[in-house]
Order: structure tokens, then C-alpha cells, then sequence
């Protein structure tokens, strides 16, 4: 089963990407299995040359840190495979100006910014281009990406008939749980990178005691009782949702197990700090060795530009170039 997905580095990782995405990629990794740091996305918002750069080292490192182990799964840089920006453009005269103005995320954030730039609104087909280029069959991602994946499916089929079968059809899948993690502050919003919300998300290199401030400050609601209720009690549905992505067990069932808020809190500060300890440590010991990670990275993308240029040549003979 060929499995790839990708992440942003646009600023450090959260609990959201780490249940969302990370963990499914680790799951799901064997030698079929391609991962990516899409370093071309994260220049649709500002970010500075420098910053990118250290970013992007810091994503491969945390996420072997995370799990991932280059020797089995591709692990690499999107920009080090040019055939990402070349496919694009291919499929850019496949998509249409109103399929990407009807995507949510670029709605939400272009009304954030005057000025916005084209990428930010053709990012999407840019990420059906990464997942085209591989022949994927499943994409691993969070909730948020649903429509995203939806436009890859569509320019795929209409790429397909017009111009002949070149590519797979991919589907997204989902983890069980924590699927969409909110924000602890304001449970009604996703749980994100690029909108700071210092006590409303948890990184995965938070130390133990700032897990712990932003567990026990999550909102919850004052009618006292542990249920698992999005509609009415989304804070504390968030936490059961959190809970159960770090501990496999279902929501309502670990709802059933507590009667007070403080108890589920503190046992889910265990959970948390339990498992992202070790990550942080591991990733400590990566960071130190950028020579090693960098030789990691051409590695993967050596391996991913192999696949990758195999597809752009038949997408591109297929549209009549030469
Ligand atoms: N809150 C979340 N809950 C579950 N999964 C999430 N993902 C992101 N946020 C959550 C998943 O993480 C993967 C990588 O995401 P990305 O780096 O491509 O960036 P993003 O979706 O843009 O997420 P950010 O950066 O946290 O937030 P925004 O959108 O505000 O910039 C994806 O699989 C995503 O679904």
C-alpha cells in the first residue's frame, strides 16, 4: 500500500500534527511509505530565509524523533525534488480558479491578511501534486485536510479522463480519534502553528511542568459532569478526544472512568508527559548532529525523486509535452 503524506514547517510541532498526522505516519510506515517537510508551503505566509531553513532541519530531526526511521519509510525535503513544483504547474491547467477560491483555509486565511500571495491560494493543488507524484493509494492527515484531498481525488479523475490513466486515486484516512484537536483556551478552534495561542497549545518539546499549566488551565464548563458531548461540553470533549489519542482507548469509555474534571486532567498530564518525553530527549540528541541530519534528508529525497520523476514523465507526455 503506498502511503505519503507531508507537514509544514512553519513553526514548532503541536499535539494536533503529532496526534492528527505524526503518529498515523509512524503506524502506517513500512518501505512503501514516503513522508515529506513541504518547505514549498510554508512560504505562502511570511517567513523569514533563515528560519525556514533551521525549521526545516528541526522537522526531519523531530520527526525520527517521533518515530520515523529513514531505513524504513522515505523520509525527505519537498523543495530537494523539483518534480513537486513541475507537476504543480501541470495540474494548475487542470484545476479550476473556483474550485481553490471554495477552499475553506484559504478563506479563513486570506481574510487574516491585506496582500495575500498566489501561493496561499494555490497551495492546494501544489499538495495534490505531492500526493499524485507517488502514486499514492492513502494519505494519513487530520481532519482539516478533508477538503484538500477532495480537490487532489477530483483533479486526479480529471486528469485521468482527459488526458488518459496516469494517476492513482489517493484517499485520506483518519486516526480514530483526535482527528481534530482543538485549542485548549478556545475549544471551538483548531489547534494550530501559525495562530499563537501560548496557553491554548501544547508542543511536543513543552516541558513536563508547562504540559501540566496548560492541561489544568484548559477550559472546560461548570455543570461538573464527565460525558463526551462536542455539542454541549467541547472542552472537556476535546481533552477525552486528546486523552484517547494518547491512550487508544475510546472516548466515552474513558468518560465513563471519572467523575471529576481535576482527575481526568491530572491522569491525562501523565499520558501526555509520558509519551513526548522521550521524543524531546531523542530529538536533543538529533539536533546536535545537523551533518547527519542533512545526509538523512538527501538520502530520502534521492529515493523520493527516483518515484517522483517516473510520474511527472508520463503526467507531462501525457498533456503533449515534449
Ligand atoms: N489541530 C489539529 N488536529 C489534528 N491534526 C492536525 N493537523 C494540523 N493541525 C491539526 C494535521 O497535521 C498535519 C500537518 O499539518 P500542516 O503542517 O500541513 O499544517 P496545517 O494543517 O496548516 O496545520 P497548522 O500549521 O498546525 O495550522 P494552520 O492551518 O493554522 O497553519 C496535517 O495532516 C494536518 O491535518
Amino acid at each position: 500500500m503506498r502511503v505519503f503524506s507531508g507537514i509544514q514547517p512553519s513553526g514548532d510541532l503541536h499535539i494536533g500534527n503529532y496526534l492528527g498526522a505524526v503518529k498515523q505516519w509512524v503506524n502506517a510506515q513500512s518501505s512503501d511509505a514516503l513522508y515529506c517537510v513541504v518547505d514549498l508551503h510554508a512560504l505562502t505566509l511570511q517567513i523569514d530565509p533563515a528560519t525556514l531553513r533551521t525549521q526545516t532541519d528541526d522537522l526531519v530531526a523531530m520527526l525520527i524523533a517521533a518515530g520515523l526511521d529513514p531505513a524504513t519509510c522515505t523520509l525527505f525535503v519537498q523543495s530537494h525534488v523539483p518534480y513537486h513544483a513541475q507537476l504543480s504547474w501541470l495540474l494548475e491547467c487542470v484545476a479550476t480558479y473556483g474550485e481553490l477560491t471554495r477552499m475553506t483555509q484559504f478563506k479563513e486565511k486570506a481574510e487574516r491578511q491585506d496582500g495575500y500571495r498566489v501561493g496561499l491560494l494555490t497551495y492546494p493543488v501544489l499538495m495534490a501534486a505531492d500526493i499524485l507524484l507517488y502514486q499514492t493509494e492513502q494519505v494519513p492527515v487530520g481532519d482539516d485536510q478533508r477538503q484538500h484531498l477532495e480537490l487532489a481525488r477530483d483533479v486526479a479523475e480529471r486528469f485521468n479522463n482527459r488526458y488518459g490513466a496516469v494517476f492513482t486515486v489517493p484517499v485520506g484516512v483518519q486516526p480514530p480519534a483526535a482527528a481534530r484537536v482543538m485549542d485548549l483556551q478556545e475549544p471551538t478552534r483548531k489547534m494550530s502553528k501559525s495562530v499563537a495561542s501560548p496557553l491554548g497549545t501544547i508542543y511536543v518539546l513543552d516541558s513536563a511542568d508547562d504540559i501540566a499549566r496548560k492541561i489544568k488551565k484548559a477550559v472546560t464548563d461548570t455543570d461538573g459532569e464527565v460525558r463526551f458531548d462536542w455539542e454541549h461540553k467541547p472542552g472537556l470533549a476535546n481533552l477525552l478526544e486528546l486523552y484517547s489519542g494518547f491512550s487508544g482507548e475510546s472516548p466515552s469509555a474513558i468518560a465513563a472512568r471519572y467523575h471529576r474534571y481535576g482527575d481526568l486532567k491530572g491522569d491525562l498530564v501523565d499520558l501526555v508527559v509520558t509519551e513526548l518525553t522521550p521524543i524531546a530527549e531523542r530529538y536533543r540528541e538529533l539536533r546536535s548532529d545537523d551533518v547527519a541530519l542533512r545526509q538523512l534528508a538527501n538520502e530520502g529525497s534521492e529515493k523520493a525523486e527516483a518515484v517522483a520523476r517516473q510520474t511527472y514523465r508520463r503526467a507531462a507526455e501525457a498533456m503533449g509535452l515534449q
